[in-house]
């Protein structure tokens, strides 16, 4: 055991505005000036500790030293993540919770959600034809909500589409938005919820048939811990806990796209569809680019590791997209380079973009697998079976704003389905 170390410290009252203005880099900066994996800062009026790098991943998964109870703070729990769903579980309830979304993820359900995303590419690029323009990320947004609808057994009509992707896509959108347009974001969640529960008490009550397959009949009628049904807002905040992050994949297809332009010597290998080229590729799009920042939870229980104390009950923050260009984990992490994933040794703590650690009693992100499947299809469909010109355009992204996309949110021209 050594000597306990004070833990390197940003001074001053509070820097939960400096968080929201510096964005993707607010972590990253501290860790260079500090020289330190780990620091202490002020967030949210309170202590708060920030990790980066695979070290620290490790310690941040160990569920006897962190907790999620009471951990995302008010507005991101208000737009993105609802209340009362797995995100905040701990302990049982929590492994018993993970369960229903994990029983989700069969390779029958994912070879259906493939399904399900190349057929509605197939419908939307037939109406692209006729168009002079499109903006991809919208686009893929629309065809996501009806691939995340059908999947899930939610029914959608075809008049309802742009409004409920519109609706799916503030929720997460908007969480880190500091002007009024955060507000857009509750608003949704709240309408959201509405939906979904209308159909759940539908469900419960035989007014709706629905697959026993599908997500809205298994979250319809689970019984939780304590063999209790679960309430029906819960229900909806957990089938939003699906629908919203399947069309948040648009923010990957976007990036996808854009890789694809500015490496083209990258994308040579996809050509002919092979899975290992698109897997590789994908997972450098998960890599490289920046969506989901950091993920948070409490101290459980005051501990020392390094000789740092961690205090009960402190916000610790693990910096997701830090660690995935951690210099201590990655080769040149600011290059592009599918290849890399090669030689990956598959390690829960190094390549985190939708959290790390064990998906079935830790938090790591549950739709995972569906995202590399959605974005292999995605990827095989615009390399394989479109041909498509990139106007004059501002493709740059912002490394401030949480979250971002390319400027102008890919536009292509002459779209064509190659047959
Ligand atoms: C959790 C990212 C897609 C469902 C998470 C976490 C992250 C994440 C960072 C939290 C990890 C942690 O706190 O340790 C992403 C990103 C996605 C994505 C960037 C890309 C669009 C999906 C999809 C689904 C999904 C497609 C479902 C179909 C969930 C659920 C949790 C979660 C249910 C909560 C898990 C838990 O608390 O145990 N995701 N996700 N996500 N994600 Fe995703
Ligand atoms: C999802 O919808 O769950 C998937 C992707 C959402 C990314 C949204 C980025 C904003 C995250 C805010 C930080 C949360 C800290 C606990």
């Amino acid at each position: 055991m050594g000597q306990n170390r004070q833990m390197p410290k940003e001074e001053g009252l509070d820097h939960s505005l400096k968080l929201l203005k510096e964005g993707y880099q607010f972590i990253i900066n501290r860790r260079h000036t500090m020289q330190s994996n780990v620091f202490e800062t002020r967030l949210l009026g309170d202590k708060a500790i920030c990790l980066s790098g695979s070290e620290a991943a490790k310690i941040f998964y160990d569920n006897d030293k962190f907790k999620r109870e009471g951990a995302a703070p008010k507005p991101v729990q208000k737009t993105l993540f609802g209340e009362g769903g797995v995100q905040g579980l701990d302990g049982e309830a929590h492994k018993h919770r993970k369960a229903m979304f994990m029983s989700l993820m069969s390779k029958d359900d994912l070879q259906e959600i493939r399904r399900l995303t190349k057929k509605y590419w197939e419908l939307a690029a037939t109406e692209w034809e006729a168009q002079k323009e499109i903006v991809l990320y919208e686009e893929v947004k629309k065809i996501l909500t009806r691939v995340a609808c059908e999947w899930t057994g939610i029914p959608l009509d075809e008049n309802e589409v742009a409004h409920r992707a519109e609706q799916l896509s503030d929720m997460f959108e908007t969480p880190a938005d500091v002007s009024l347009s955060h507000f857009k974001g509750w608003r949704a969640r709240s309408k959201a919820e509405d939906w979904i529960e209308e159909l759940v008490k539908e469900v419960r009550n035989n007014e709706r048939e629905v697959a026993k397959s599908r997500a809205l009949h298994a979250f319809s009628w689970h019984k939780d811990h304590n063999g209790e049904l679960l309430d029906e807002n819960i229900v909806a905040v957990e089938l939003l806990n699906l629908l919203r992050p399947i069309v948040a994949i648009s923010v990957y297809i976007a990036f996808t796209a854009l890789a694809v332009h500015e490496y083209p010597e990258k994308a040579k290998s996809l050509k002919g569809g092979d899975s290992v080229q698109l897997q590789w590729f994908s997972q450098e799009v998960r890599r490289y680019y920046p969506f989901f920042p950091f993920t948070a939870a409490k101290v459980k229980e005051s501990f020392t590791w390094n000789g740092y104390e961690f205090e009960k009950d402190t916000l610790t923050l693990l910096d997701l997209y830090g660690t995935n260009h951690h210099p201590d984990d990655w080769e040149n992490p600011d290059r592009f380079e599918p290849e890399r994933f090669s030689e990956w040794d598959k390690s829960p703590f190094d390549f985190i973009p939708q959290g790390g650690g064990e998906f079935d009693i830790g938090h790591r992100c549950a739709g995972e697998w569906i995202t590399i499947d959605v974005m292999k299809e995605s990827l095989d469909y615009l390399v394989n079976h479109l041909s498509y010109t990139l106007p004059e355009q501002d493709l740059s992204f912002s490394l401030t704003e949480i979250p971002t996309v390319p400027q102008s949110k890919v536009k292509l021209t002459n779209v064509e389905r190659i047959i």
